[in-house]
């Protein structure tokens, strides 16, 4: 409906500057190294990749924190990078795949898209709300705020200077039009703003209850009710179980199957309405081979299921 014809656009994004792990930025390097262009191609996309990204970080003294928030101004300099490329490849009527790197990345990723799709809609599959603000955040990592600094609300509690540091930035997601599914580790202050904002989010206790079909039903009834919006999908891995994506490195027991995680991805591709996806939180340097082989090879599965990969 939205895309012009099989083009994908593919952002490689080696980024780790929102959390303090080394390694996250090999994610996307791994996924390309594993033949991600050639499984999309052989699907009949036509794929655009320049190469991945060239970030080039902060000397700390250029970067002191803002409150808790660690390393601000580097994350807005990548992401509103980030955005723009988003934006550009969404304009030529292509779909853009985001290749992560940690989530902070998705300030971008959703602010290119909600500038090209003002009315599009997100769909955050996270073991995580990544809803922290730059006040509420206990570990001042960024990869867990990105989406308070999305949101279009007028009571959002960040700081001038921060506000300052991210002025590229502009807030427009409206709380009706953001789900989550897989949650099982949120903060707090975190379920605080959810439940403040009416943000629709369906834990692991919901797919327990209605099981994932039910649930994908009742999260796109949420934000996309007559299936005519743009839809965004935000995909960490770490969503996941980590028996099934052990290579990040915010791991959570008590996740999604691999048949559920897929299923996300399928029911959304049948959708006819993706137009921006993400890939994030992939950390090639964790765990043995094995476990890394795994994620890598479950993150490209996940994208060929976004991009039309059916089972028969
Ligand atoms: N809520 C915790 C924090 O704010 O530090 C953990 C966030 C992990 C975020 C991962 C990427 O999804
Ligand atoms: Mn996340
Ligand atoms: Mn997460
Ligand atoms: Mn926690």
């Amino acid at each position: 409906k939205y895309l012009k014809d099989k083009k994908v656009g593919i952002i490689g994004c080696p980024f780790s500057g929102g959390q303090p792990k080394e390694g996250v930025d090999e994610g996307p390097i791994k996924m390309i190294e594993f033949g991600l262009i050639e499984q999309l191609e052989e699907m009949g996309w036509a794929v655009e990749f320049d190469g991945h990204h060239k970030f080039t970080s902060l000397k700390p003294s250029e970067d002191p924190n803002i409150g808790k928030a660690k390393r601000p101004r580097y994350v807005s300099r990548v992401t509103k990078a980030v955005a723009e490329s988003v934006e550009s490849h969404l304009k030529k009527g292509h779909l853009a795949l985001t290749l992560g790197g940690d989530h902070s990345l998705a300030l971008g990723t959703v602010s290119g898209t909600f500038a090209a799709y003002p009315d599009a809609c997100l769909v955050w599959i996270d073991a995580h709300a990544d809803i922290n603000t730059p006040e509420s955040t206990e570990s001042g990592n960024l990869h867990g705020c990105p989406v308070s600094f999305l949101l279009d609300v007028n009571d959002m509690l960040i700081s001038q200077e921060m506000t300052e540091s991210f002025s590229w930035l502009k807030p427009r997601l409206r709380p009706d039009r953001i789900v989550y599914i897989g949650l099982r580790d949120v903060d707090p202050p975190e379920k605080e703003i959810l439940k403040k904002y009416g943000i629709k989010a369906f834990s692991m206790t919901h797919v327990d209850k209605y099981g994932i079909g039910k649930v994908v039903e009742m999260a796109l009834d949420a934000v996309n009710p007559d299936r005519d919006r743009p839809i965004h999908l935000s995909f960490d891995v770490d969503a996941l179980d980590p028996t099934v994506a052990p290579s990040t490195g915010t791991p959570v027991r008590g996740g999604l199957t691999f048949r559920e995680g897929h299923y996300i991805c399928e029911s959304i591709n049948e959708t006819g309405l993706l137009v921006s996806v993400d890939i994030m939180e992939v950390n090639p340097t964790l765990e043995d081979e094995v476990s890394v082989f795994e994620t890598v090879t479950v993150g490209c599965s996940l994208v060929r299921c976004c991009l039309g990969e059916t089972l028969l």
